[in-house]
């Protein structure tokens, strides 16, 4: 099994994230590692923290002159912040500044003090924070570069950010990469991102938050991945989790989703073609490339709906945990909107969970294998790399 877990809060030092599972002999270039964590800096409506961090990541395990050696692959990247934090966050001695007794409506403040029995939401909102999704996207980016051996590629787009709808859609990878690199809330449709921006700008002056719906594309996935025989290895299920475990995602469809309530089986099942050269192919991607839990072939499709970021100048009310009298929520240095950066999250969470789901199909142990068994199931099934989306 393919192990994926991270450790760090917020202000503390820094944060770590360890793979366990990968095979030998995967070629890793540690500036992709680097530019992915570059990547969800980005994005119009980010706060403060971004201009004091500059995210690099540390291979503390597991590589050795550029190749994996299977064994657990430890990254960290550290906080620059922590510098700013030291007394606030000291792991010892005796608690320093004031407590934080304001708790946010929709972050994890309240449950979170009530579950864990803390007297200060700090407790709660550093290992709760967004933050932690860098350590995400660099073990992310570690995957990218294993499925990216064997002809698989993801992409990511934003496609709505505060009910501002994008209408392009990417056409392939290079399509989604070099338009994404383009703007600066990686949305391929200009119009679109114009009036994000402005919706961007107007929730600030108004001390509020927007959230938003981005889009994670998977070119050149072989049919196979995943499996419908139980509930728990179907990959949609293991999508959906993933996907739901980012910061602030509310909402998940994959392909057309919830508008597959809306019309006939006719219009949705996407038809069944062959052809010698290129194997079974779909003129339409309703399923968004998966039927049954398993891959088909076809492009993989799956967005996510992120609700707006909790911490809002403008506080919505709440109550004392000191005292349990009213108060205004907390408020403190955030983004007003993220959406761009939970994208790239998206993108690292894909790759997490296909590599799984590729390794359980093609071994584990080390790639020389793997890349001969791709090859050959490829050539079995007809398997092209996809050149539409
Ligand atoms: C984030 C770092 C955080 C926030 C944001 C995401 O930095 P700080 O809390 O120091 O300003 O910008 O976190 C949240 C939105 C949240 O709710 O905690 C990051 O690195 O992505």
């Amino acid at each position: 099994m393919l192990r994926f877990m991270t450790a760090g809060e917020s202000h503390g030092p820094a944060l770590t994230a360890i793979i366990e599972g990968l095979p030998a002999g995967v070629i890793v270039d540690r500036e992709q590692i680097n530019a992915d964590l570059a990547r969800r800096q980005q994005g119009f409506g980010r706060g403060g923290r971004m201009l004091i961090e500059k995210d690099k990541a540390e291979v503390l395990s597991g590589i050795r002159f550029g190749q994996t050696l299977g064994s657990p692959v430890t990254l960290m990247i550290t906080n620059r912040d922590w510098e700013n934090w030291q007394e606030r966050m000291s792991q010892f001695g005796n608690p320093s500044g004031a407590a934080v007794t304001a708790p946010r409506p929709g972050h994890a403040d309240l449950p979170g003090i009530l579950k864990y029995n803390r007297e200060d939401v700090r407790d709660i909102l550093e290992r709760a924070s967004a933050r932690e999704t860098a350590a995400r996207v660099a073990g992310g980016a570690v995957c990218k570069q294993l499925l990216a051996a064997v002809g698989i590629r993801i992409g990511s787009h934003v496609v709505n950010i505060g009910g501002v709808n994008a209408e392009v859609r990417p056409k392939n990878y290079e399509d989604v990469i070099d338009k994404c690199a383009k703007s600066e809330l990686g949305c391929l449709d200009e119009v679109a991102e114009g009036k994000m921006k402005a919706a961007i700008l107007q929730a600030k002056d108004q001390g509020d938050s927007l959230g938003g719906v981005f889009e994670v594309v998977v070119y050149g996935a072989m049919p196979g991945l995943g499996s419908h025989i139980q509930w728990d290895r179907r990959l949609d299920t293991k999508l959906a989790g993933a996907f739901m475990s980012i910061q602030a995602v509310k909402g998940v469809e994959i392909g057309a989703g919830f508008n597959c309530a809306n019309l006939p089986g006719s219009q949705i099942h996407d038809e069944i073609y062959y052809d010698s050269s290129r194997g079974y192919y779909r003129q339409t991607n309703n399923a968004g490339g998966i039927e049954g839990g398993i891959t088909n072939g076809e492009p993989i499709i799956i967005r996510a709906a992120m609700k707006p970021i909790p911490t809002l100048m403008k506080p919505l009310a709440s109550v004392d945990i000191a005292s349990q009298t009213p108060i205004k929520a907390n408020t403190e240095r955030s983004d007003v909107c993220a959406v761009t950066a939970a994208a790239v999250v998206g993108e690292a969470m894909m790759a997490i969970v296909l590599a799984e789901v590729l390794l359980d199909k093609f071994g584990r142990d080390n790639m020389a294998e793997i890349t001969q068994r791709v090859t050959q199931y490829r050539e079995a099934v007809k398997s092209v790399i996809q050149v539409n989306g």
